[in-house]
C-alpha cells in the first residue's frame, strides 16, 4: 500500500522554471557577462539538473571561465527575492492533493534537486511559514552529491521515511525526475510542466495535465485508485 507521497519541486509543486530562467539571465547580466538563456535555449539546458552544473556546462560551451559559485550564490538570492514578490502559486490540484493525502493519514515528503532556500521560501509564500511541518523528509540538491536523474535525494527521502519505494507514489514532472524516482521503485505520476511537456516519460505509471484534472472526472481518480 502507498504509505507516502514524495514531491518534486520546480515544475511539480509550482511552474517555478520561468523564474529560475529570469534570475539566471539577470544574474549573468549584473556580472557583465552577454549570456541570454531564452526560452528554447533553457529548454534544453535543463537536461543539466542543478543550476550550478547548468552554469558549469555552459561555460564550458562558451569557452569562458566564470565563478560558478558566486553566479549562481547572486541567482538563487534574486531567485528568492522573486519568491517573495508572490510572483508564484503552487500548481492546480497540489493544495487538494496534501489536504487529502493527510486526512489518508499518508506521509509527505520533498525530494528536489534545486537549493534548500528555495524550497523553504515558496513553502512560507504558498502555503505558509508552518507548511514545513506538514512534511517528513525535506531532500533537496544540497544533500546530495549526483543530482537527479541519479537516485540519490530519494534514496535519502525514503531513508527519513523509514519506507520502501514500493511504499511512495512520487509526483514528479520531468524525465530527469521520473528517472530518479523509478530507479528508486517509486511508482511516478507525471504532471508535466511548461518546460517538460516534450518528454519522453514512458515508465510513469500515470501521466496528467495537472492533479486537478483528475478530481473533476467522475470516472477515474487516480489517487484513491493507487492508495
Ligand atoms: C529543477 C532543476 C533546478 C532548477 C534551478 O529540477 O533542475 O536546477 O532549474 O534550481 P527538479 P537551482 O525539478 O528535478 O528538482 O539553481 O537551485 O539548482
Ligand atoms: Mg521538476
Amino acid at each position: 500500500a502507498i504509505r507516502a507521497l514524495v514531491f518534486d519541486v520546480d515544475g511539480t509543486l509550482a511552474e517555478t522554471e520561468e523564474l529560475h530562467r529570469q534570475s539566471f539571465n539577470q544574474t549573468f547580466a549584473e556580472h557583465g557577462l552577454n549570456w541570454v538563456w531564452d526560452h528554447s535555449l533553457y529548454t534544453e539546458l535543463l537536461g543539466t539538473t542543478g543550476g550550478r552544473e547548468r552554469i558549469v556546462s555552459y561555460a564550458q560551451m562558451a569557452g569562458q571561465n566564470v565563478d560558478p559559485d558566486l553566479l549562481h550564490a547572486r541567482k538563487t538570492e534574486i531567485y528568492n527575492l522573486k519568491i517573495k514578490e508572490g510572483l508564484i502559486s503552487l500548481r492546480p490540484g497540489v493544495v487538494e492533493l496534501i489536504e487529502h493525502a493527510t486526512q489518508e493519514g499518508l506521509m509527505l515528503a520533498i525530494g528536489t534537486t534545486t537549493s534548500r532556500a528555495n524550497v523553504v521560501s515558496l513553502l512560507h509564500q504558498t502555503l505558509g511559514p508552518r507548511s514545513l511541518d506538514l512534511f517528513s523528509s525535506i531532500r533537496t540538491g544540497e544533500d546530495v552529491r549526483a543530482k537527479k536523474p541519479d537516485p540519490e535525494v530519494y534514496r535519502l527521502v525514503l531513508s527519513d521515511l523509514g519506507l520502501e519505494g514500493c511504499e511512495c507514489l512520487c509526483i514528479e514532472d520531468s524525465r530527469n525526475g521520473l528517472m530518479a524516482a523509478r530507479a528508486v521503485g517509486m511508482r511516478t505520476v507525471i504532471t508535466a510542466s511548461l518546460f517538460t511537456s516534450h518528454e519522453d516519460f514512458s515508465g510513469a505509471d500515470l501521466i496528467l495535465r495537472n492533479l486537478a484534472t483528475p478530481w473533476s472526472s467522475a470516472e477515474f481518480n487516480p489517487y484513491t485508485s493507487m492508495m
